[in-house]
């Protein structure tokens, strides 16, 4: 008994612990599957609170349901209550109500407890396969409630073009709204490119006033989906860790390239063919 108890006290170990606000992807591929699966490879304790389910296969979204406001608010407190969380992201809030509720739970948390703990907001409005993902309403409720908890937003092009009421096509205007962003919602931003044409993939940071880039070879003939919970996810772990935001970042693109690198690949029972990050060595 003495010796059970010392083996497994010497193989007890603690490492940074970030919660992800999200919905359930049941292909696993995106959402809080994607990020914990991130967490874990990048040596960070995941915990979760869902605030939808999303029954889907990549390339179709066949139903989304969302748990109640309530719910999600109880999941956050009871985490936040608990635990050190060393970082806070948030995917699919699906409805006004819960982007709300995300909000107050984060701000009355970083009030009771006065610790400012860094929160990446990725601003999930519809999937890959083209699926509207979040209730319309919405846009304004982060614009007003979770923006401004921000450290940092990661809108990819359309996203951005969303939230400017514009449309981005090239680099140039890519710079341009990356910088109206920051400017309109006083936080750092990153706007993904992955979707400009070219062979690489391009990202923009605007943070503390000066522009920095981030670049990929960009991988082709894959079928991706989740690149983006991974891509905010792995950037939730690099800050748990305590790394700066730009060292998150160019650790967290090099993460998301290679996972794509290493996909996995099936063929459907209708012959499409599923790819999936591989997140694991
Ligand atoms: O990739 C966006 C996304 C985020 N979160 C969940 C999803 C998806 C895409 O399908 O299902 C839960």
């Amino acid at each position: 008994m003495g010796k059970q108890r010392s083996r497994r006290s010497e193989s007890a170990a603690t490492v940074p612990v970030a919660l992800t606000i999200a919905g359930s992807d049941s292909s696993a591929g995106a959402g809080i599957q994607a990020d914990l699966k991130t967490f874990s490879a990048l040596g960070v304790y995941g915990f979760t609170a869902v605030t939808c389910i999303v029954a889907e296969v990549p390339g179709k979204v066949s139903r989304i349901e969302p748990v109640t406001a309530r719910m999600v608010r109880e999941q956050v407190e009871v985490l936040l209550k608990s635990f050190q969380i060393e970082a806070i992201k948030t995917g699919l809030l699906c409805s006004a109500e819960i982007v709300c509720t995300a909000a107050k739970a984060i701000q009355h948390s970083r009030r009771t407890f006065g610790r400012h703990v860094p929160l990446v907001v990725d601003p999930v409005t519809i999937a890959t396969s083209g699926d509207r993902l979040l209730e319309p309403a919405a846009i304004d409720a982060y614009k007003n409630e979770l923006f401004p908890l921000a450290t940092l937003i990661t809108p990819n092009l359309d996203e951005a073009g969303l939230l400017l009421r514009t449309r981005i096509k090239g680099r140039q205007q890519m710079e341009k709204a990356t910088k109206a962003l920051a400017s309109r919602f006083r936080s750092s931003i990153l706007v993904k490119g992955g979707h400009l044409p070219g062979d690489k993939a391009i990202d923009l940071l605007f943070h503390n006033g000066r522009l920095t880039e981030f670049s990929a070879p960009f991988v082709r003939d894959v079928v991706t989906h989740g690149t983006g919970c991974t891509y905010s996810a792995a950037i939730t772990a690099g800050l748990a860790c305590g790394l700066s935001l730009e060292q998150a970042i160019k650790r967290a693109k090099k993460f998301v390239t290679k996972s794509i690198m290493r996909r996995l690949r099936w063929t459907s029972k209708s012959g499409d063919i599923l790819d999936a990050l591989r997140h694991s060595s």
